[in-house]
């Protein structure tokens, strides 16, 4: 392992009791009336995940100067809309997976009926968390979060990725710039509000969210470009499963447009200037340098 993952790790272990920590507070208990769909929820949220979003968001918070305490609450709130699209993906009707996180997806445990609602339930418990009284945060800040939680996370941003992504599956003639369009909402677009709701926490100034937003979408579509390079170069025998499920599907990928070697060289170029952003902010941007080695040199 290099220097620079470890760098990673040490900073995502010092980020995960944090992170932890408010996605607890933001799940309710599963008890009442109610029990089997928070169970279901805590099911999708809990127990796995490198639970990056948030970690970007306590990064861009330190980036700026600020605490990373001020970013915990928004962080959970990024990480439960990642759960629910993950609970979604999973579907029957979308990616009909029956592993994820090594474990059977929140459907085949539940029912896809109390998925869907567990899904639906994580995306509102988002922005209640969002708006929940903070001293922390003015609330002109909280009210800019949620606006752009809203619209990275809406048709604009992750949804309207995800639904040109299925409605291109099976379709030869896909271009780069439409994959390009896909990925940058898909998951650009969290990845984007993750930092900008983290520089906000953190009291930056708007040019500086502006550019952490720029950072996190970058980042985002070269997190993307990886999972297509991993899926294009697994093992003949895991295809269909976890990994190689896109190739399985005949989806358009990086490297079926780009080839593996040209992919390659794009992961790279979107991981040195996501470097040289983080490392603009000087040592207080080490930790975000740091995920940014993660997520383009990661293998699995
Ligand atoms: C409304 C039915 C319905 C579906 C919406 C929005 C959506 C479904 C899906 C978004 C698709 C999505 C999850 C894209 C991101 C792709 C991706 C590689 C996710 C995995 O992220 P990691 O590796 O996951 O960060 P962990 O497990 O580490 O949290």
């Amino acid at each position: 392992m290099s220097a620079d993952v470890q760098g990673a790790e040490s900073t995502l272990a010092r980020y995960a009791p944090v992170i932890a920590a408010a996605i607890e507070r933001a799940l309710p208990e599963a008890s009442g009336p109610s029990s089997q769909l928070i169970e279901a929820m805590r099911y999708g949220t809990l127990g796995g995940g490198k639970r990056l979003r948030p970690a970007l968001c306590l990064a861009s918070c330190e980036a700026v100067g600020g605490d990373l305490h001020r970013a915990a609450t928004p962080a959970a709130a990024l990480e439960l809309i990642h759960a629910y699209s993950l609970v979604h993906d999973d579907l029957p009707c979308m990616d009909d997976d029956d592993l994820r996180r090594g474990r059977p997806t929140t459907h085949r445990v539940y029912g896809e009926a109390l998925a869907v609602l567990a899904g639906d339930g994580l995306l509102t418990l988002a922005f209640e968390t969002l708006a929940a009284p903070d001293e922390s945060i003015p609330a002109e800040s909280r009210l800019e979060m949620i606006r752009l939680l809203a619209s990275c996370a809406g048709a604009r941003g992750m949804v309207g990725g995800q639904s040109l992504d299925v409605e291109s599956e099976g379709e030869k003639d896909v271009d780069l710039p439409t994959l390009q369009f896909i990925h940058t909402r898909k998951t650009g677009a969290l990845f984007s509000a993750a930092c900008r709701i983290g520089a906000l926490a953190g009291g930056a100034p708007v040019d500086r969210v502006a550019l952490l937003g720029k950072f996190g979408e970058k980042l985002g579509l070269a997190f993307q470009i990886v999972d297509d390079l991993l899926d294009e170069t697994a093992k003949p025998e895991t295809i269909g499963k976890a990994s190689g499920k896109d190739r399985a599907r005949g989806k358009a990928t990086y490297p079926r447009i780009l080839g593996i070697e040209e992919s390659r060289g794009r992961v790279r170029e979107l991981g040195a200037y996501a470097e040289e952003v983080a490392l603009g902010f000087g040592d207080a941007g080490a930790p975000l340098a740091s995920l940014a080695r993660f997520v383009t040199e990661r293998t699995s």
